[in-house]
């Protein structure tokens, strides 16, 4: 059973809607268990310029999946909400990330974990922090907590009350 860690994000449509359907998906696949979810942040969009604000939030699940079978059904769950979507860096109704795989790493071209940039976003990392602050990032050897205490990036997270 793998301990994994998810990033869900919306930036278009009904955003509240978008996530809490994929956590009720995701909560409804066959050997997945939802563990904890962290609250729901609204954050400034990062790396893009002039986008709605996203709401995410992070996910902690249990499963029997392997990495690329679950990186499937995730991308189906994706497919089914964000219908109209298109590329990476456009606003997309659901973005759902593989952030941690147990401690394991994964470099391919269809799929890399952990995330490649999780450590340098606090839209990922304050809502990881909330959840498991001393979850050991396996390639740089920090936990969540130090990763967030040496951020450099200051673009607003809110976490909603
Ligand atoms: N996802 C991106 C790019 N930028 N910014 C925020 N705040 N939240 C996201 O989920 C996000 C982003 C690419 O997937
Ligand atoms: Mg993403
Ligand atoms: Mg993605």
């Amino acid at each position: 059973m793998a301990q994994v860690y998810l990033l869900l994000g919306s930036n278009k449509g009904n955003r509240f809607l978008n996530l809490i359907q994929s956590l009720l998906m995701i909560n409804s696949i066959e050997n997945i268990t939802v563990q904890k979810i962290s609250s729901l942040y609204e954050t400034e969009p990062y790396g893009v310029k002039g986008q709605t604000n996203f709401i995410n939030q992070v996910v902690e699940i249990q499963t029997e999946f392997q990495p690329f079978e679950l990186h499937e059904k995730l991308l189906n769950i994706e497919k089914a909400i964000g219908r109209n979507s298109k590329g990476d860096f456009q606003p997309r109704e659901i973005d759902i990330d593989i952030l941690f795989y147990n401690s394991e790493i994964i470099e391919t071209q269809k799929l890399t974990i952990p995330h490649y940039d999780l450590h340098n976003r606090r839209f990922v990392l304050e809502p990881l922090n909330e959840l498991n602050p001393d979850f050991i990032h396996p390639v740089f050897k920090k936990s969540v907590k130090e990763l967030l205490s040496q951020l450099k990036d200051n673009l607003s997270v809110k976490k909603l009350e």
